[in-house]
């Protein structure tokens, strides 16, 4: 399959089929692949390119799924470096944001599959930093943590979300998608919800009206085709529900975890990965050039290769950074503005549903 035959039937508004998927990550051509990923990004939202004031926190990180990917996560609370946030700790940290940017627009809660905590732990720490803030959005816990809170307390994923939801649950992160191949799952991530799973709660969620984000990590050991077929499986689910609102490719880093040794993809495979992901998602709106996976200048290049949203000023990031990640931990609103407009892009503040925020400072 050409590229030249791809580019007609996207002219024609047909959605790819696995063989033009392979096409797009087998062929040399990345500028012009780049170039096609781009008219559909340009299609969709000009030159804008969204980002938001987020701030990243962890409640714990002893976790029992001992995936081999992860850097971040610990065995038990005996382990070196192990934590548990308590509430008033997280109060505080967000406290502390709100009174640096009071512009403050999401937390971005997400943390260990901890087996010794009860659910009133999380709808406790959902509902005090509601109660600080109410008019911040919480996107909170990956599909595997909904999961696993679903088998742990004995309650259906709906009866969870509903919970969570009534505490202050506003969206539901991408994570844990990694790739959704049960040969890859069962070579990076054994012990976690499955693809059918991971699927099922964002379905439900859908349904409940909380809206989602979807992940992909890539370069660890999937096949081109398990790319393909993953990125097959979302357009599938978000054409049932609608539901999904932004794309994150995420490249492996394989720093400090037992997939060390394993070579980061490089900024050509992660550009490939981006673009390939914006023409085959064809009915996901945005596509996020997650700057702290990514690195600013892979992150800046993205936004010509099908990416539209930078995400955020993140700070207190630890997952990537535990993994090798080298990019600062925070970056200001101004940053990201200056950064998105020397890639020759337009910075358009969001809120977590991708609408305008704080348009007045963005003025002056
Ligand atoms: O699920 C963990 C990945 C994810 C490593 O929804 C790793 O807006 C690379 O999902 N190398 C969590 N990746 C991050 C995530 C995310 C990030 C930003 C925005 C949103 C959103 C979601 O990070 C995990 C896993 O796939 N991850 N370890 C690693 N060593």
């Amino acid at each position: 399959m050409s590229l030249i035959a791809i580019a007609d039937k996207l002219s024609a508004g047909e959605p790819l089929s696995l063989a033009d998927g392979l096409a797009l990550f087998e062929t040399p051509d990345l500028i012009e692949l780049g170039r096609l990923a781009n008219q559909v990004r340009e299609r969709l939202h000009g030159p804008r390119t969204y980002f938001n004031r987020n701030l990243h926190i962890n409640p714990t990180n002893v976790c029992v799924a001992a995936c081999k990917l992860c850097a971040f996560s610990r065995r038990s609370e005996r382990s070196e470096g192990a934590y548990v946030l308590g509430v008033d700790e997280a109060v505080a940290k967000l406290r502390a944001r709100l009174a640096a940017d009071p512009g403050l627009g999401e937390v971005h809660l997400v943390g260990g599959l901890h087996d010794g905590l009860p659910f009133d732990y999380f709808t406790g720490f959902l509902s005090a930093l509601k109660q600080v803030a109410p008019g911040i959005r919480i996107k909170a816990f990956s599909a595997v943590e909904i999961f696993f809170f679903h088998r742990r307390y004995g309650m259906s994923i709906e009866a969870i979300l509903r919970r969570l939801k009534a505490v202050g649950l506003d969206f539901l992160p991408g994570g844990g998608a990694e790739i959704f191949s049960a040969r890859v799952r069962q070579a990076i991530c054994p012990n976690k919800c499955d693809a059918d799973q991971w699927l099922e709660v964002h379905r439900t969620a859908h349904r409940l009206g909380i809206n989602s984000n979807c992940t992909m990590l890539f370069g660890t050991v999937e096949t081109i085709e398990e790319r393909v077929q993953h990125l097959l499986r979302l357009r599938a689910l978000q054409a049932e529900t609608k539901g999904l609102l932004a794309f994150i490719p995420l490249p492996f880093h394989p720093e400090n975890n037992a997939l060390a040794g394993t070579p980061a993809p490089t900024a050509a495979e992660s550009l490939r990965v981006c673009a390939a992901s914006r023409l085959l998602l064809d009915n996901v709106p945005h596509v996020k050039a997650y700057w702290v996976g990514l690195g600013l200048a892979t992150a800046q290049m993205a936004l010509w290769f099908g990416a539209d949203d930078f995400d955020g000023t993140v700070s207190e990031e630890r997952i990537y950074h535990e993994a090798g990640s080298q990019t600062p931990r925070a970056l200001t609103p101004e940053e990201i503005a200056r950064v998105v407009r020397a890639a020759g892009r337009v910075p358009v503040e969001r809120d977590t549903l991708y609408g305008e925020a704080n348009v007045e400072s963005a003025a002056r």
